[in-house]
C-alpha cells in the first residue's frame, strides 16, 4: 500500500480521487459519542459521496444529540450493530478521528482489504489512513471539507450548507476560540450565501434548553462560589438538585463553562456528586494555568485548559481538597 500523507490546507485531491474511483461501497464513520463538528461533516461527506454515485452507509457509535436532529439525514445513521457483519466495503472514510480506536465498535465494519481516508485536525492523529490529509490548523473537519469540495468542483446545496456550518460552529465554540481564522470566516460566509442560517441553526443547538435545563442551571448558580481573591470559581451539582429539577444527568453538560465567564477568575471547577462516596470534577483554565496536570494526579485526563477526573470522596471533601489544590497551582504560576 502506498501510504499517502498530507499536512497541507490543500487536500490531497489526486489521492482521494483514485481511492473513490475504485470504490463503489464507501463507509463514512466518526468518533464515538459524535459532536457537532463529527455529525456535521459525516452527513455532508455522504452527500458529497452520492453525488459521485457511491454506495453510501453512514454509521454512529452513540445517540445523537437531540441538538443536532435537525440536521438532513440526522435520524437515519444505523448504529453498528445494526450492520449485517458479512456486509463488506470498499472504502471506508474516517472523519475526526485521530486513531481507529476512536470509530468505537463501528471498527468491527471494516473487513479486510478496505481502503481507508483519513481526514481530521486534531494534533496527535496517528495517519491509520492509505491516505491521511490532517491539518491542525483548520477549525474543524467540517472546515477541511469545504475545501475540499470547492478543489473538487463539487457545489453544495442547502442542507449541506447547514451540516458544515453546524461544524464549523460547535467546534470554535461559536466562532470564539483561537482556531476560528479569517478562512473560517470566509467559509461559513460562503455557507451563509447558499442557505445556512445563522441564528435558526445557533438556536437549535445552543438556546434551544428544556425547561428541566434551565431549572438545574438556577440551582448550580445558586450556589456559586469564589475563592483564592476571586482567581477560583467552583459549582457543585448534587443529586438532589437532579431530582429537584427533574433533569437527567446529560443536562448538566456545558455548565462548568459558567465558572469562567466571571472577570479575574483563572480557574474553574464543576463538582458532581456521583454517590455519597464519590465525585466527578471538571476542571477549567486559563492564563496558563495547567489543569491537565491536576487531573492526571487522580488518574484523569484532558487539555491543558479543559480536563476532568473522579475521585473517591463526598463532594464536600472533595470541595475543600480541590481549593488547596487549584490554588496551589496559581501561586505557583504566579511565583
Ligand atoms: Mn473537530
Amino acid at each position: 500500500m502506498n501510504k499517502v500523507v498530507s499536512h497541507d490546507r490543500r487536500p490531497p485531491l489526486d489521492a482521494i480521487r483514485t481511492v473513490l474511483e475504485s470504490s463503489s461501497s464507501v463507509l463514512v464513520a466518526s468518533h464515538l459519542d459524535p459532536d457537532g463538528d463529527a455529525l456535521g461533516t459525516q452527513l455532508a461527506f455522504a452527500a458529497y459521496l452520492r453525488h459521485l454515485g457511491k454506495e453510501v452507509a453512514l454509521v454512529r457509535e452513540g445517540e445523537i444529540p437531540s441538538k443536532y436532529r435537525f440536521l438532513e439525514g440526522s435520524n437515519d445513521i444505523p448504529s453498528a450493530d445494526a450492520y449485517d457483519p458479512a456486509r463488506r466495503f470498499d472504502c471506508a472514510v474516517i472523519l475526526e478521528c485521530p486513531n481507529i480506536q476512536r470509530i468505537g465498535r463501528a471498527s468491527r465494519l471494516l473487513n479486510s482489504g478496505i481502503r481507508v481516508i483519513n481526514i481530521d485536525h486534531h494534533r496527535d492523529n496517528d495517519l491509520f489512513g492509505e491516505v491521511n490529509w490532517i491539518y491542525i490548523v483548520a477549525s474543524s473537519v467540517g472546515e477541511l471539507t469545504f475545501d475540499l469540495y470547492v478543489q473538487s468542483g463539487y457545489e453544495i446545496d442547502t442542507a449541506v450548507a447547514e451540516q458544515l456550518y453546524t461544524a464549523i460552529m460547535t467546534d470554535t465554540g461559536r466562532f470564539r476560540y483561537r482556531s476560528t481564522s479569517p478562512r473560517t470566516m470566509e467559509i461559513v460566509g460562503k455557507l451563509i450565501e447558499v442557505g445556512a442560517d445563522p441564528q435558526a441553526i445557533c438556536d437549535r443547538v445552543y438556546f434551544n434548553l428544556e425547561p428541566s435545563t434551565m431549572k438545574l442551571i438556577g440551582k448550580v448558580l445558586n450556589g456559586i462560589e469564589f475563592h483564592h481573591d476571586g482567581q477560583i470559581c467552583l459549582l457543585a451539582l448534587t443529586r438532589e438538585m437532579l431530582q429537584k429539577a427533574e433533569a437527567a444527568d446529560s443536562e448538566s453538560d456545558g455548565l462548568v463553562d459558567y465558572t469562567l465567564f466571571n472577570a479575574g477568575v483563572v480557574a474553574g471547577a464543576l463538582l458532581k456528586e456521583v454517590n455519597s462516596r464519590s465525585t466527578k470534577i471538571s476542571l477549567r483554565s486559563k492564563d496558563g494555568i495547567n489543569v491537565t496536570e491536576i487531573a492526571a494526579r487522580y488518574g484523569g485526563g484532558g487539555h491543558f485548559n479543559a480536563s476532568g477526573f473522579t475521585v473517591d470522596m463526598p463532594l464536600e471533601e472533595a470541595r475543600g481538597h480541590l481549593i488547596t489544590v487549584l490554588s496551589e497551582a496559581i501561586d505557583r504560576h504566579e511565583s
